[in-house]
């Protein structure tokens, strides 16, 4: 029940570079069973301080890995193909891989931060990154209205939950669907809604959806000025994923000891051009504060999507599971989430025998409706 985060965006943005870059891990990183993946997903990472110190033991993450004190948590992205203006008409590939990011939790849009692409991945000079943001919108707004429309006749005359239940792929609930239905003045009851409305629904769903732009190519980079403003308040992240690639493959080979996310690296052993190579990377890292990769995927993580860290420990004075792991698992949870919630994360059962939980830091019992701190570690007490 890992996080899913979709990275979409134009031909040649930089998409699969970015992809490869969150997924290429250090040796030290990689190794820990994972549940098999689809073509074009792979597993990234977000990184949170782990609370083993506070023990003063190493810990035995059974689905995350610690290095240096950060627990690595995984996240599966998707690569998809790229997608250019009116797909939803058929062109280039058109909509139908759109599909496989149904159920994804978030995206990152990748956009050319260079402006040396056009909107079909040929080479331009000066072209405008916030067309990418505008045309992109319009294209997932038409791929979920075209979801709608092929429902349509199972959901007119019906209501909202029927309307949900169509769009539960896409991970909306009956809740949310009756909000924005509200905040657009349209029916819950034996909907009737004309095309007009049904568009203005689907533009909310996707307005709900949590993304992040990355301003990629930064390492040859133009202006951003006209991107910030399109995207108004929202978060523009300038990056390279290109460095960011260079960086994690050079760490794997062991000629770098690099930390995703880091201002800086250092060289193990490199030959004289490498150590050229590298000094480019470094002088970009040091102006832009790192790559900005790992930044945007947590950017999305932590900030778009809210998630906070829960450790579920089955003996809450050594913060062990049965087997005597320290801290074995970590869950992302949304923020706002109870001990209850956590307790149906970590197995069914658990949930449905709840009897309470112990907030293994403190030894205080809580109930089910306590509401998880970041990082928090909880002991789940359930009946037989
Ligand atoms: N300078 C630079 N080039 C990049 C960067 N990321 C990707 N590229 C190049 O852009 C081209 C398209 O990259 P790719 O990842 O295949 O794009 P996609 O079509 O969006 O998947 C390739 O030649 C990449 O090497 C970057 O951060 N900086
Ligand atoms: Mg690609």
């Amino acid at each position: 029940m890992s996080l899913l985060v979709g990275i979409v965006g134009k031909p040649n943005a930089g998409k699969s570079t970015f992809f490869s870059s969150l997924t290429m891990v250090d040796a030290k990183i990689a190794p820990y069973p994972f549940t098999t993946l689809e073509p074009n997903t792979g597993v990234g990472h977000v990184r949170k301080k782990c609370p083993h110190a506070e023990k003063g033991r190493k810990c035995s993450p059974q689905d995350s890995v610690c290095e240096n004190g950060i627990r690595y948590v995984p996240v599966k992205l998707l690569d998809v193909a790229g997608l250019v203006p009116e797909a939803h008409k058929g062109r280039g590939l058109g909509l139908q891989f759109l599909d496989d990011l149904r159920t994804a939790d978030g995206f990152i849009q990748v956009v050319d931060g260079s402006g040396k692409s056009d909107l079909e991945g040929n080479p331009t000079q000066g072209a405008d990154p916030a067309d990418e943001v505008r045309f992109l919108q319009l294209e997932l707004e038409q791929w979920i209205f075209g979801i709608l429309e092929k429902n349509w006749k199972k959901i007119k005359g019906r209501g909202i939950a029927e309307l949900a239940e169509i769009l539960t792929g896409l991970k909306v609930t009956v809740p949310q669907a009756e909000r924005i239905a509200k905040e657009l003045n349209l029916p819950l009851e034996r909907i009737e809604w004309n095309e007009a409305e049904r568009l203005s629904f689907a533009k909310k769903i996707l307005e709900k959806k949590p993304m992040v732009v990355a301003a990629n190519k930064m390492d040859s980079g133009a202006d951003l000025k006209s991107l910030q403003k399109e995207l108004g308040g929202k978060k523009v992240i300038p990056c390279s994923a290109l460095y960011e690639l260079v960086l994690r493959k050079a760490a794997k080979a062991g000629s770098v000891e690099y930390w995703p996310g880091d201002a800086d690296f250092k060289i193990l052993k490199a030959s004289k051009e490498q150590e050229e190579a590298l000094k480019k990377v470094r002088d970009y890292l040091s102006t832009h504060g790192g790559t900005g990769v790992q930044q945007a995927l947590e950017t999305l993580v932590f900030g778009g999507l809210h998630r906070i860290a829960a450790y579920p420990v089955e003996d809450e004075s050594k913060w062990e599971d049965r087997k005597g792991n320290l801290l074995p698992n970590v869950h992302l949870v949304e923020e706002g989430s109870t001990a209850l919630d956590l307790a149906e994360r970590v197995h069914t059962d658990l949930a449905k025998k709840f009897i309470g939980a112990i907030d293994a830091r403190t030894g205080k019992r809580i109930g089910k409706e306590y509401v998880l701190k970041d990082s928090d570690i909880i002991k789940i007490v359930s009946g037989r």
